[in-house]
């Protein structure tokens, strides 16, 4: 129940990024790029930026801000780069359906005197898509990034987008690779800082210079933005704390913060349950978060699914008349979302289902 509400809750946290204007069609930029290139031939000028032309090695490394901070030592033969055609997503929970190509970009880099290695990826639009955006995307769990679920968010939008490892390796993971404790038992604080905060904070200023120089933007504005969701929520809310000028914008979804009180959260209602000695099923809490829902969404002003006005939901909401209600859903399937399976069920709500969800409003 709580899951749900928050995940409208926080929809009105989200800034938009703003709708591109629609680009040629490929066919278009085709002939464009072979009129073009005939006439630079010709005129033996700069030839016409197309994907395959901008994503070297050598561009990469071209681009790269060797001087971005005292603190940061990019290794120029680390970069990779190679044109990914026709990449598509679909049924993603995070971002419309889409179809894209874009310059996969990695390269390494270190803190002199650390000895560590920190490998950044960033996919780069086509130059003719690029709309002087650049995205940092976030992890989960205890992953610092989500791979390419976080790298295709931004592109559709004409963003260079980015992840990184943080320095935690090939797992991505602060719990899972190993090195968070020393063999003596003391923290490695490096490996902390790094996942708390430094890792978002350096892909960032490199991933907006390497943009402005990969795309010899001038004094053209980049605008930056981060997204995020539960401890890339978290993530995001580490930079826009302590580099409040960073970012133009920010999408911070269900921020992992406040980890003690969170953790009782994840215990607090089965102990209800057991407390109570009263254990109805799923269908019952969606029945009430349905009514919920129905009944606070308008106290905001605006029927649009989110809950703005959470004080007055909790004042004004009066669940004991659903009591007597009937509920009922279908099987459904176990998932990330739901829980284990379930048969379908049928139900009335009792008053000993309104004092337990009483107990956890
Ligand atoms: C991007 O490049 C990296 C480094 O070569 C590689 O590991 C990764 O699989 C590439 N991603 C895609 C989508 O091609
Ligand atoms: C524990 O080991 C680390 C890594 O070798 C070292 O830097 C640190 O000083 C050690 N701490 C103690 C208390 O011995
Ligand atoms: C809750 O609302 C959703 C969306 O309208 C609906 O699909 C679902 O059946 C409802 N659940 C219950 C228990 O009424
Ligand atoms: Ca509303």
């Amino acid at each position: 129940m709580s899951t749900s509400i928050t995940t409208r809750l926080y929809r009105s946290y989200i800034l938009p990024i703003e709708s591109i204007p629609s680009v040629p069609s490929k066919k278009m930029l085709t002939s464009v790029a072979l009129a073009i290139g005939g006439l630079a031939a010709a005129a033996n000028a700069v030839p016409f930026r197309t994907l395959a032309n901008v994503c070297t090695v050598a561009n990469v490394q071209n681009a790269l801000p060797l001087n971005v901070s005292p603190g940061i030592s990019i290794v120029p033969s680390s970069a990779t780069a190679s044109a990914v055609i026709g990449w598509s997503v679909t049924n993603s929970n995070m971002q419309p359906n889409a179809q894209f190509d874009f310059c996969n970009v990695t390269f390494s880099y270190s803190h002199p005197g650390k000895n560590d290695l920190i490998t950044v990826t960033y996919w780069l639009p086509a130059p003719q898509n690029f709309q002087n955006r650049y995205l940092s995307t976030g992890g989960g769990g205890y992953a610092i990034n989500s791979g390419s679920n976080g790298l295709q968010m931004g592109v559709p939008y004409g963003a260079v987008t980015g992840i990184t490892d943080g320095g935690l390796g090939p797992t991505n993971n602060l719990l899972t690779n190993g090195n968070l404790l020393y063999a003596n038992g003391s923290i490695n604080y490096e490996e902390l800082y790094m996942f708390g905060y430094s890792g978002q904070h350096e892909m960032a200023i490199i991933g907006q210079a390497f943009t402005q120089n990969f795309y010899a933007m001038g004094t053209s504005k980049l605008y930056s933005y981060y997204q995020g969701c539960s401890e890339g929520g978290r993530e995001g809310l580490s930079q826009v704390q302590r580099f409040a000028d960073q970012f133009d914008g920010a999408i911070i979804g269900a921020p992992a913060i406040r980890l003690p009180f969170q953790q009782i959260q994840h215990l607090y209602a089965g102990v209800a349950e057991q407390t109570l000695n009263h254990y109805p099923p799923g269908c019952m809490f969606e029945y009430v978060l349905n009514y919920t829902l129905a009944f606070c969404d308008p106290l905001d002003g605006l029927v649009d699914g989110v809950v703005a006005r959470t004080d007055l939901c909790k004042l004004k909401l009066n669940l004991n008349k659903l009591i007597g209600q009937k509920y009922s859903c279908a099987a459904q399937a176990g998932g990330f979302e739901h829980g284990p399976a379930s048969p379908a069920v049928n139900g009335t709500i009792t008053a000993a289902d309104i004092n337990l969800v009483s107990t956890l409003r």
